[in-house]
């Protein structure tokens, strides 16, 4: 089971070694397209004052609009220019190697299938929509295109040194449900975020989840949830921060972490740069019905 409770390649391993498939463009029915738009037109509404000015502007700057789902032939042509990524279909969650592996090369696996519409809310593994519409547009601006390819270089190492799970925090706690400090307020960063009508709501509005400064070493000790809106999310000065995790030799930080305990992700610490302490009671009253 990966990270996301699942097992990668419940959508079936596609026989190749690297898990692309051609995305198939043309064979999208009128209903996927559907979905696309209600997804698409829904999270440009909410958006609005929600997504930092990098998002907007990566958004701004691709062939992407409501009308049908993306060809990725057409996008990477723009993509690829502006910072030498691209986006490769696969069929769902790939293996941690394939993935680190695709990362380290500036290629961004993304869903080739898109929910149902009958889920619009609710996903088990990242389609085309939290792949292409939450992730991609950061993929446009340099900072973040050359943060992801360290990361996917140094997950490659970090497998050597076992340390793939604290790696992975990092990346959920910033490509994914990552925000960023802007203007008078907090911005959305983070894909998983992004392309999430619930949690663009609840990560900036709530006032259960904590909003806590971005160190590395904490949150290499932080666990997440992968079933539901996180508890804590953690927030950059600036997008340009990045840069400087992206030169850093994770090694050493791992040994230490790995000595101490992990916290959990609704855990506010002392040490803690805390801009917003969360009440918790959206969890609290969660964990009360299971
Ligand atoms: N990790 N091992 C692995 N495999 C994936 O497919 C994967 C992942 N982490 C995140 C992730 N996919 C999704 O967030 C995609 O949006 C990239
Ligand atoms: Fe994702």
């Amino acid at each position: 089971m990966d990270k996301h409770g699942l097992a990668a390649g419940m959508a079936g391993h596609p026989g190749n070694p690297d898990w692309t498939i051609d995305q198939g463009w043309e064979h999208y029915t009128p209903e996927d397209h559907a979905v696309w738009r209600t997804l698409f037109e829904r999270q440009c509404r909410l958006l609005k004052d929600r997504a930092c000015d990098e998002f907007v502007a990566g958004m701004e700057a691709l062939p992407m609009g409501p009308e049908q789902i993306p060809d990725f032939r057409r996008m990477n042509e723009v993509l690829m220019r502006r910072t030498g990524w691209q986006v490769v279909a696969v069929p769902g969650l790939v293996p941690d190697e394939v993935f680190f592996n695709h990362l380290a090369h500036r290629r961004f696996p993304a869903g080739q299938f898109i929910r149902r519409a009958s889920q619009l809310d609710y996903l088990e593994e990242p389609d085309v929509f939290h792949d292409v519409f939450g992730h991609v547009p950061m993929l446009m601006n340099p900072v973040m295109a050359d943060f992801i390819q360290a990361y996917g270089a140094g997950g490659l190492r970090a497998q050597g040194l076992g340390a793939l799970e604290q790696l992975a925090r990092v990346y959920w706690y910033t490509v994914e449900f990552g925000l960023v400090e802007q203007g008078s307020g907090l911005r959305i960063y983070g894909g998983g975020i992004a392309s999430s009508y619930g949690e663009s709501l609840f990560c900036l509005d709530d006032p259960s989840p904590h909003r806590i400064r971005f160190e590395l070493p904490r949150v290499l000790r932080t666990r997440y949830r992968i079933d539901d809106f996180q508890e804590s999310y953690f927030v950059l000065r600036r997008i340009d921060d990045l840069l400087a995790l992206a030169d850093i030799d994770f090694a050493p930080l791992y040994q230490q972490a790995a000595q101490l305990p992990t916290w959990l992700p609704g855990d506010c610490l002392p040490q803690d740069e805390v801009l917003v302490r969360g009440t918790g009671a959206y969890h609290r009253a969660r964990r009360a019905v299971l």
